[in-house]
């Protein structure tokens, strides 16, 4: 498998950790936002979206982080990463889509890039703007897992869930963006635990192929 990635897309970290869950190998194929690769014709014919990532399997391009990793969960089904009863399924995906829906898609460098540029915002208020979604999204997110989780080792009951695979990615945003967790305990204790996980560790931006400072 060839895995479009950038190592700073938290969509992409989504995708490598799954990746390393299922112990798929796969090739890393980086697309630096800062020349816009992923926008260059190229790119923009295997993935029309123009996001990152983009999952080559065997010539078969697959777009949107949580459709690859259903598919991928499909495709190798340990460890699971969604329980087996319908109802435990819904709340995992709740919290992924918590993050993926509601979080992500409000900070993303696309939206940033037009506070910045089209709408002339300053460093200070487009790092506001962030934190403050990452701080809503997060407030229901902590009594979710609360209410969820077992140890707090992971999101939901005691096992790696999809829920996980989200929230270690945002958690890694938030921190870039000096978000305060402080009100976020179990969040971060979860978070602080998956970290430790080798399959987690491995998909870490800073350790990517790609990485810069
Ligand atoms: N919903 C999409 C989001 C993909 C996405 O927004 N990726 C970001 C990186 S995390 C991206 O490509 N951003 C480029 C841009 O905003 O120009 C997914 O889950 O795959």
């Amino acid at each position: 498998m060839k895995l479009y990635t950038f190592f700073r897309s938290s969509a992409a970290y989504r995708v490598r950790i799954a990746l390393n869950l299922k112990r798929v190998d796969y090739d890393s194929i980086p697309k630096a936002f800062a020349k816009n690769e992923h926008r260059a014709a190229e790119y923009l014919v295997l993935n029309p979206q123009g996001l990152i990532p983009a999952l080559d399997d065997d010539g078969s391009i697959l777009s949107q982080s949580l459709a690859i990793i259903e598919y991928l969960n499909e495709k190798y089904p340990t460890p699971a990463l969604l329980p087996a009863n319908p109802q435990d399924r819904a709340h995992v995906r709740s919290m992924a889509l918590a993050i993926a829906c509601d979080i992500h898609p409000l900070n993303n460098l696309r939206v940033l890039n037009y506070l910045r540029q089209e709408l002339k915002q300053d460093d200070e208020a487009v790092n506001a703007w962030y934190r403050h979604w990452v701080s809503a999204g997060f407030e229901g997110l902590e009594q979710q897992v609360r209410r969820h989780s077992k140890r707090e080792r992971f999101c939901f009951a005691d096992a790696v869930s999809l829920a996980d695979v989200l929230l270690v990615p945002q958690m890694f945003n938030a921190r870039r963006f000096q978000t305060d967790l402080t009100p976020f305990p179990a969040l971060v204790a979860i978070s602080t635990y998956l970290e430790t996980l080798p399959e987690f560790a491995a998909a870490r931006p800073e350790v990517q192929p790609d990485a810069t400072a």
